[in-house]
């Protein structure tokens, strides 16, 4: 190879290299990202991400060259030159790959593990809180609370009740919401139950997503940080009215939550609920009748 040919092709490779990390930090696919351990997740998204650019843009670029570069000359009726196996080229392409989809499977799992809580991210959180952050008018985000305000390392645990088509969430002192209300800065223990058929818990703001199984407990544990109001969705084919499965996650500063739960808790004592004494163990005719009830009670609340 000519030393010119070498110097133009490396040149080439480090400008895909340099488009391939901007495009991974600047690829606009994913919605703001709300949880702590969203943050794992995008990293890992826009490595990969930026990776398929990548290669996007060397197999087309050499598709191109070879185009025009090997394109028959008008007049000629020979074949190719014949060919038959090229070690070093099928080294080349089985290293690669290999290499390349071994460390993606680690990173990967790794980040895996981490956003389940099981790994360093955990300890992490609980020697330093995360700070509760608020968007402002233009999007971006300012601590709210000084990083060293005390929150609990404890999770706030809430039980979940998934049904055709619903969600039911459970607070302390026999309270049940359709929304779900928490508190940002502090970690959340979401305890699924399916009442019914499965169904999928998603946040995309959260990147988190979990299955919820009849007769089977499942549970995701996340630690929200920016203030707003995010949509719930059930990502598993339920039913006829799967696609309206839908509910809402509001984050909020923890005195607006504590706000929020005391006002819930005079309301319960008004208008006692029912539908947080579901279990997974209901009959079919229990479990509507209680739906029922539940959408009565969201509908009186709603126009109260
Ligand atoms: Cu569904």
């Amino acid at each position: 190879m000519k030393r010119k040919t070498a110097f133009l092709i490396a040149i080439l490779l480090s400008l895909v290299v340099l488009a391939s990390i901007w495009y991974g930090q600047n690829h606009g696919l994913l919605p703001a990202a709300v949880g702590k351990e969203a943050v794992l997740y995008d990293k890992l998204f826009g490595t990969l991400i930026g990776i398929a650019f990548g290669l996007f843009l060397i197999v087309q670029g050499v598709l191109v060259y070879s185009l025009i570069k090997f394109r028959r000359k008008p007049g000629d009726r020979t074949d190719a030159l014949p060919m038959h196996e090229n070690l070093s080229l099928e080294l080349v392409w089985t290293a690669v790959p290999t290499v390349l989809v071994m460390w993606v499977a680690i990173y990967s799992f790794d980040v895996y593990t981490e956003m389940r809580g099981s790994g360093a991210l955990m300890m992490a959180h609980q020697h330093h809180p995360s700070p509760v952050l608020v968007a402002d008018a233009s999007g971006e985000t300012a601590p709210l609370l000084p990083p060293s305000q005390p929150v609990s390392a404890e999770p706030l645990a809430l039980e979940v009740q998934a049904m055709q088509f619903a969600w039911i969430f459970n607070y302390p002192g026999d309270i049940a919401s359709a929304e779900l209300h928490v508190p940002a800065g502090q970690r959340i223990r979401l305890n699924f139950a399916a009442v019914d058929v499965l169904h999928a818990f998603w946040v995309p703001e959260l990147r988190l997503k979990q299955d919820t199984i009849p007769g089977t407990p499942t549970h995701l544990e996340f630690t929200p940080e920016k203030v707003g109001e995010y949509a719930v969705v059930c990502a598993e084919l339920c039913g006829s009215y799967h696609g309206g499965m839908r509910a809402t996650m509001v984050v909020q500063t923890p005195q607006d939550y504590q706000a929020w739960l005391t006002e819930q808790q005079l309301a319960a004592g008004e208008q006692p609920m029912v539908a947080s004494r579901l279990g997974p163990s209901l009959e079919r005719a229990q479990v509507q009748e209680l739906q029922s009830q539940f959408m009565a009670h969201q509908a009186a609340s709603v126009g109260s």
